[in-house]
């Protein structure tokens, strides 16, 4: 049977965010195993589907047409809004959205670009990205006072966001097990918060899904 939902990219944490939303939303879908660092992102069937030559990649066939569409929040958005994942009334109101924005821009820019990106590729791939020890031992710093920064927020028994599971569990809990590959000091209310979220039947089985069979094992 095909399905109308392909993704292609397994192997990354960025690939895992999408695997474990279709997941939690129970979507079927297809997956095209392609790795990063393998070459399969380069080849004229996928750079034709995506320029970037990035993964994960998202596409629906649609009664209106076939949809392409790259970055993975983007995609957890997309799925969000195809799915069935309710939001409450905070969730919904204007300080609760405005709360939502706050929480993406900070997960995606100051845990993720600017300090846990910048470590794994400087720490883990120098061949690619060049050695840069003191931008390394700074980004480390930079994630642990960010995330010291939130911590009050975190707690082992509730979602960051409102009172429901949301994109933004998924974009934070997958930055802390990031932050364990990377090295980066995880303090025990974000452990906290991440133990239940890995207990999720749903991202069991995306992590199952998305690291199985991987050509370039992603943990260093
Ligand atoms: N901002 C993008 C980043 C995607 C990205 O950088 N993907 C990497 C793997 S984590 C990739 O596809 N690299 C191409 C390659 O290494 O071949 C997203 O969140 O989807």
């Amino acid at each position: 049977m095909t399905t109308p939902i392909t993704v292609w990219g397994v192997g990354t944490t960025r690939t895992l965010r999408v695997h474990w939303m279709l997941h939690e939303l129970g979507i079927e879908y297809g997956t095209r195993r392609i790795e990063s660092r393998t070459g399969e992102t380069r080849t004229d069937e996928f750079t034709r589907l995506n320029p970037k030559q990035k993964i994960p990649t998202l596409v629906h066939e649609t009664s209106e047409g076939k949809l392409v569409l790259s970055e993975s929040y983007a995609i957890l958005k997309y799925l969000r809004g195809i799915g069935e994942m309710p939001f409450d009334d905070y969730q919904q109101s204007t300080a609760g959205k405005a709360a939502y924005d706050e929480w993406v821009s900070f997960i995606l820019m100051e845990l993720d670009a600017t300090s846990l990106y910048v470590v794994r590729r400087h720490k883990d791939l120098p061949d690619i990205y060049g050695e840069a020890p003191a931008a390394v031992t700074s980004c480390l710093a930079y994630f642990e006072k960010m995330l010291n920064s939130v911590l009050p927020k975190l707690s082992a028994d509730k979602p960051i966001w409102g009172s429901t599971f949301s994109e933004l569990d998924i974009l934070m809990t997958v930055a802390l097990d990031w932050a364990d590959v990377v090295g980066a000091e995880v303090a025990d209310p974000a452990r906290a918060y991440q133990n239940p979220m890995h207990e999720r039947p749903a991202y069991r089985a995306a992590m199952k899904h998305n690291f199985r069979d991987l050509k370039i094992q992603m943990r260093p």
